[in-house]
């Protein structure tokens, strides 16, 4: 198992967030239902164990809240990988929701950086302003240390555009996170 703990309480939020790459139970509560959807759909196809607990100043709007689990989520996922020893570092997929079709590719190198390409024709699904999905997808990127692209080739539906991106992000983090062999893999020999 590889698991990792955080809570972080600045003053707009308080999130805990527990995390193992290797799988386990999946509980999310962020205030924010389709949040709350979205980072499921992430943690059950990415076959990690997560737990989320966030209360955040909703009253206010969801940036806070989705950017700080995003930041902790990230963090946790860093002291997880630990050294980055044996993993396969890389992972590229494509994931079809309905219209939309969904692209991540994921470096676990250290290397923070986040590309984004993806477009919504509303501002909300639901309680969750879509504009969230990029500061969400940036403050765990440069908290996690991966490079990060996304990007939804086609879509329609801003549910299934978010839902792809996710999902797709979770695939290329579970392939990359996978153990597959004892050295770090990079000409350096360091990450
Ligand atoms: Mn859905």
């Amino acid at each position: 198992m590889r698991p990792a703990e955080i809570t972080r309480k600045p003053k707009e939020t308080d999130i805990t967030v527990k995390l193992d790459l290797d799988g386990g139970n999946v509980d999310i509560s962020t205030g924010i239902g389709f949040f709350d959807h979205m980072l499921t759909a992430f943690a059950v196809h990415g076959g990690m164990g997560l737990t989320v607990k966030a209360v955040g100043d909703l009253q206010v709007d969801g940036h806070h809240t989705v950017e700080d689990v995003g930041i902790v989520l990230g963090k946790a996922f860093k002291e997880a990988i630990g050294d980055m020893k044996g993993i396969a570092r890389y992972g590229t997929t494509f994931i079809p929701m309905d219209e939309a079709l969904g692209f991540a590719s994921i470096d676990i190198s250290g290397r923070p950086f986040l590309v984004f390409d993806a477009k919504f024709s509303d501002s909300r699904i639901g309680e969750f302003d879509t504009c969230l999905t990029e500061e969400f997808f940036r403050a765990f990127a440069f908290n996690a240390g991966v490079t990060l692209h996304l990007k939804c080739e086609y879509g329609k539906n801003d549910h299934h555009i978010a839902e792809a991106l996710f999902k797709a992000a979770a695939h290329a983090v579970k392939a990359a996170k996978a153990v597959s062999g004892s050295e770090i893999l990079s000409t350096k020999g360091v990450l």
